[in-house]
């Protein structure tokens, strides 16, 4: 089954969790365990992704490990062209549609996009907006932030998304953010399109996970967290039973 479609099925049923792994921050044997462990929590899919010092070998290497371990769908999230690997089941086609730089926007998607084709890596499509604090991701991305008030530009930029034909839209406050979108956006957001709307950045509480969902989330993402708790499975346990009930 196509991952896009594995998403369309799990969305039918309930609100889903995806585990971001940046494989810079530990060694893959350990990016492994923290998935094995996040599968065992009950997480939907692993995202691989990072901001900095991300090497394509490196990539390969924790995806690798991590498939070794679990069977569950492997989605790169690319902060440039040089990280597209063989080893992972798609890749998250997406454009930084608030970034002040035509790098992001395309031009390292037109670097990516003949290697995608020639590894047969499925492509799924997706608008990623970037919202204050936006933290590195913002900086690196050259965001031009989403005031956190700016309930109207959330909207426009969201719209614009499905209007381009993209599969999902990502509403980032930035990884590590101290806080997540704020839900009024969210709600807002959700209420004008048809697509399913990722939440991520910043999320590391069950009640923070449930508000989110119920102004209108359909996927959360958490990735600091797994980082700094001891027990990844306990920590992401609660997370994704308040959004699955
Ligand atoms: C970053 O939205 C993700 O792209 C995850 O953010 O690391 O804050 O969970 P956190």
């Amino acid at each position: 089954m196509k991952v896009m479609e594995y998403i369309e099925r799990k969305l039918q049923e309930k609100k889903m969790h995806m585990t971001l792994i940046d494989p810079a921050e530990q060694s893959p044997k350990e990016s492994a365990n923290i998935a094995y462990e996040a599968y065992l929590a009950g997480t939907d899919a692993i995202m691989i992704g990072g901001s900095t010092g991300l090497t394509r070998e490196l990539v390969d290497d924790t995806i690798l490990a991590i498939k070794n371990k679990t069977n569950l769908p492997v989605i790169i999230f690319p902060s440039s062209a040089e990280v597209i690997s063989r080893y992972a089941d798609a890749i998250y086609f997406m454009s930084l549609l608030n970034s002040n730089s035509v790098e992001y926007l395309v031009r390292q998607q037109v670097k990516g996009a003949p290697y995608i084709k020639m590894l047969g890596l499925e492509p799924i499509s997706m608008g990623y907006l970037i919202v204050e604090p936006g933290m590195t991701v913002g900086r690196v991305g050259k965001a031009e932030l989403i005031r956190r008030d700016d309930l109207k530009t959330a909207v426009a930029y969201a719209l614009a998304a499905q209007y381009f034909g993209m599969k999902l839209v990502y509403l980032e406050a930035g990884s590590g953010a101290p806080e997540p979108v704020p839900v009024e956006m969210i709600n807002a957001v959700k209420k004008e399109i048809d697509i399913p709307l990722i939440v991520g950045g910043g999320i590391r509480t069950a009640e923070q996970a449930r508000s989110i969902t119920e102004a209108g989330a359909d996927i959360i993402v958490t990735g600091t967290i797994v980082e700094e708790v001891k027990d990844v499975k306990e920590a992401l346990g609660k997370i994704i039973k308040a959004i699955s009930p």
